[in-house]
């Protein structure tokens, strides 16, 4: 599963003001990030993507344009997770028909899942498909924690590959790395990344990579080599910007950074409020100060 390293976008999406999905400017997305952000691969349907706001032909719809647009130039991973997993089995067979490279799956969320469903869950997607899966932690958003041992519980089925590590524990990343060196374990907080590859991360999934891609590459590879300091440097210099982009709304401002760099961004979808003009006019400065 070697061909699955490296970095990563979590593809934002480009919504017209209705909140239907504006295709072409979807494309004009995921062409900054192969072109500019020289990215290894997209991670589609993610948190970042508003994905879980979307009815299962948007997410199908989103699929297919990345990857028509993407073809073989880069890696794809398709996130079908979902409470309802009849749901999540229908895009993950649409996804590998498609032809992504893998899929992923948040854990389950809302009601109180025991273990026992969390891992039911996970077979019955992957088993459904001709295809390996990458396991989505971020428990601050789902309440979902799951221990070492639980996590090798998951890796029994061999199509279980990896994780995405959205979260802060580096206390668990580093028991994750020592117990299971030959999963892939994905860094998915941006802010943190030099701590995360000093721990051994194959890759990282992010949403910044949207916009601050060759940063955050410079960070992960200077780590690998043991240059701490220099990527230490780019960390901070990545980090003002990431605290810029959190006090002024993250997919707001992260979709006016991309139309600052000609990309066709478009809006949030509801619930998400459109963007103010204070949030544009801020964007403006941090897109001076950290983008251009
Ligand atoms: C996704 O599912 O779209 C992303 O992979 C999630 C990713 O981990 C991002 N998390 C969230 O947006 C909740 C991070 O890139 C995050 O946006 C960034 O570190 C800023 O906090």
């Amino acid at each position: 599963n070697a061909d699955m390293r490296g970095i990563f976008s979590a593809l934002l999406v480009s919504y017209n003001e209705d909140g239907s999905i504006n295709e072409k400017g979807v494309r004009q997305i995921i062409r900054h990030n192969i072109d500019n952000m020289k990215v290894d691969g997209l991670y589609v349907g993610g948190s970042t993507g508003e994905n879980f706001m979307l009815s299962t032909e948007e997410k199908k719809q989103i699929f297919e344009i990345a990857k028509d647009e993407a073809k073989n130039e880069i890696k794809l991973i398709a996130q079908v997770g979902s409470i309802n997993v009849y749901e999540s089995v229908e895009l993950a067979k649409f996804a590998t028909e498609l032809g992504y490279d893998a899929i992923s799956a948040v854990t389950p969320f809302y009601y109180k899942f025991s273990f026992n469903e969390i891992k039911d869950y996970y077979n019955t997607i992957i088993d459904s498909v001709d295809n390996r899966l990458i396991i989505y932690s971020i428990p601050f958003l789902t309440g979902v924690d799951m221990s070492v041992e639980q996590f090798g519980e998951l890796f029994e089925n061999e199509k279980i590959i990896g994780v995405k590590f959205t979260a802060a524990d580096f206390y668990l990343l580093e028991r994750l790395r020592k117990a299971y060196p030959n999963h892939l374990i994905y860094a998915g907080f941006d802010e943190m990344m030099l701590p995360a590859t000093v721990l051994g991360v194959d890759g990282a999934i992010g949403s910044t990579f949207n916009v601050n891609g060759i940063r955050a590459r410079q960070i992960f590879d200077l780590a690998k080599e043991g240059k701490i300091e220099e990527a230490r440097e780019i960390q901070h210099v990545t980090n003002d910007l990431i605290s810029a982009i959190l006090s002024n709304g993250l997919y707001a401002t992260l979709k006016e950074l991309l139309k600052l760099s000609g990309v066709d961004a478009g809006y949030c979808r509801k619930p998400m409020a459109l963007t103010t003009n204070a949030q544009v006019e801020e964007a403006k400065n941090i897109f001076d100060k950290y983008v251009k």
